[in-house]
């Protein structure tokens, strides 16, 4: 038979390498429950001390207990390495790298409608136009009937206008943005030149309505306003928006709130003319309407229609931007699909 302590210096040596080898927690502790641990081969050896002569029994169990203890502290080592090299690992290796680059922000960017409103806007304030807000909430009065919108005009209908349910106080949703232009004249004497953008509502919805959208509307008046400085103003407005040179057209139209009316047409941006879809064939776009505001409007501000005349016109952004990107479905504008708004 081998001498016990011969075996300890076979199972200590063998111990030491399954721990050095071990790759993680799991494999050191097979390598302790194999050499060291309660039913290891070092305990084993040390429960049949008891039975050998005295000198032996001492030599043999100092010998055990010096192999234990050298696993011991091996094994506490080798501990430590793994979990210190496990950490880093998790925490990315180097702490700090200096010249890794950095993470971008993703950065946002307007609406392709607020883009498009702040250009019209932006031409206009060029042109001499100061800006003006107003309640989106309005009083029946500012969004119809100073406006000279009779009480049986369909655009009253609850079909065509949201109303809000606040008994004895005649609010609506305003159906566009002339209330703005209604308080500017209450609060402003003339000369005034005004542009009035903002979201608008109006109980319609299908590809080309959406039940809220977006309006500029402007106005001036002064001591002789004409209609000819409403078709300079308005030619070179279209030539700053959609190019110089573009040709256009004035309509005869009709609005309760102005006397005459026209309505804007351009040459169709998609076809030039030669006819297309998007133009139904006529070459025409409409792009605007406006028209010379009617005296009824100034006896409701308080202006003397004997001493000031007065142009007025109005556009739907949500038109321009589609014509202008090619876009057949409004509801897209407001959908907030990324993929679709980053692309503007
Ligand atoms: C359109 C046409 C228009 C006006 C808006 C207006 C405002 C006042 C007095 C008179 Cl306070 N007129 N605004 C005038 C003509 C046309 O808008 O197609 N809008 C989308």
């Amino acid at each position: 038979m081998t001498d016990p302590s011969d075996r300890l210096r076979e199972l200590q040596e063998a111990g030491l390498g399954a721990i050095s080898a071990a790759a993680n927690e799991s494999d050191l502790l097979d390598a302790k429950g194999k050499y060291f641990g309660k039913k290891g081969a070092v305990s084993d050896i040390l429960r049949t001390v008891a039975y050998l002569p005295a000198e032996e029994k001492k030599r043999i169990g100092a010998a055990a207990n010096a192999a234990r203890e050298a696993l011991e502290s091996a094994f506490d080592a080798r501990l430590s390495e793994i979990r210190e090299r496990e950490r880093a690992a998790r925490e990315g290796g180097d702490p700090l790298d200096v010249t890794l680059p950095g993470r971008a922000p993703a950065v946002g960017h307007r609406h392709p409608i607020s883009s498009t409103m702040f250009e019209i806007v932006s031409i206009f304030q060029r042109l001499g136009f100061s800006v003006r807000g107003g309640p989106e909430i309005e009083k029946d009065y500012y969004n119809f009937e100073a406006l000279n919108i009779p009480k049986d005009h369909p655009a009253r209908d609850m079909q065509d206008t949201f109303y809000m349910d606040w008994p004895g106080m005649d609010l609506v949703l305003r159906t566009h943005t002339s209330p703005i232009q209604i308080r500017t004249m209450e609060a402003m004497r003339p000369p005034v030149r005004v542009i009035a953008p903002g979201a608008v509502y109006r109980c319609d919805s299908d590809v080309t309505h959406s039940p809220m959208f977006h309006q500029v509307e402007g106005f001036a008046v002064d001591g002789g306003a004409t209609m000819a400085d409403l078709k300079g103003l308005l030619t070179e407005f279209c030539g700053m928006m959609f190019g110089s040179g573009l040709p256009l057209r004035f309509r005869p139209s009709f609005f309760p709130f102005t006397e005459p009316s026209a309505e804007v047409d351009i040459r169709c941006v998609i076809c030039k003319g030669s006819g297309c879809r998007v133009c139904k064939d006529s070459g025409w776009l409409e792009i605007l309407g406006c028209g010379m505001i009617d005296p009824a409007v100034f006896g409701f501000v308080g202006y003397d229609p004997e001493e000031h005349t007065g142009f007025a016109f109005g556009m739907g952004v949500e038109r321009i931007a589609m014509l202008r990107h090619g876009i057949a479905d409004i509801r897209m504008f407001f959908e907030n699909d990324i993929r679709f708004l980053s692309q503007f």
